[in-house]
């Protein structure tokens, strides 16, 4: 069976699982100034500003912060939107996304 073959179910599930959480992460870099960080985390996420300042703090002094948790659809729309509001304006500023365990 080749690996993109997907193996009949013969058991029926017993629930219905929720759809995984998929969670959206903000990367440190040199270049973006904190300020415009801040704005658009208050803007794409609607993080309070003290919110923001310490998800912003966070990446800032350990390199990564999860700034927050969506359906997956949502999270890649979302960190899209972020990193495109950094290119735009010139900066690296980038969000990922990865599903919550
Ligand atoms: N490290 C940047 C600076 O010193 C600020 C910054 C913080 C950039 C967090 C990105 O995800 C980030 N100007």
């Amino acid at each position: 069976m080749s690996e993109l073959d997907t193996k009949p179910r013969l058991k029926p599930r017993l629930k219905t699982e929720r759809p995984r959480l998929h969670k959206v992460i903000l990367l440190n870099d040199d270049f973006t100034p904190r300020d415009f960080v801040v704005r658009v985390l208050r803007s794409v996420f609607r993080t309070s500003p003290d919110q923001a300042y310490r998800i912003m703090m966070t990446a800032h002094q350990k390199g990564v912060c999860v700034v927050a948790v969506y359906t997956r659809e949502i999270a890649e729309e979302k960190a899209t939107e972020a990193t495109e509001l950094g290119r735009e304006a010139g900066y690296p500023l980038t969000f990922t996304t990865e599903p919550e365990e």
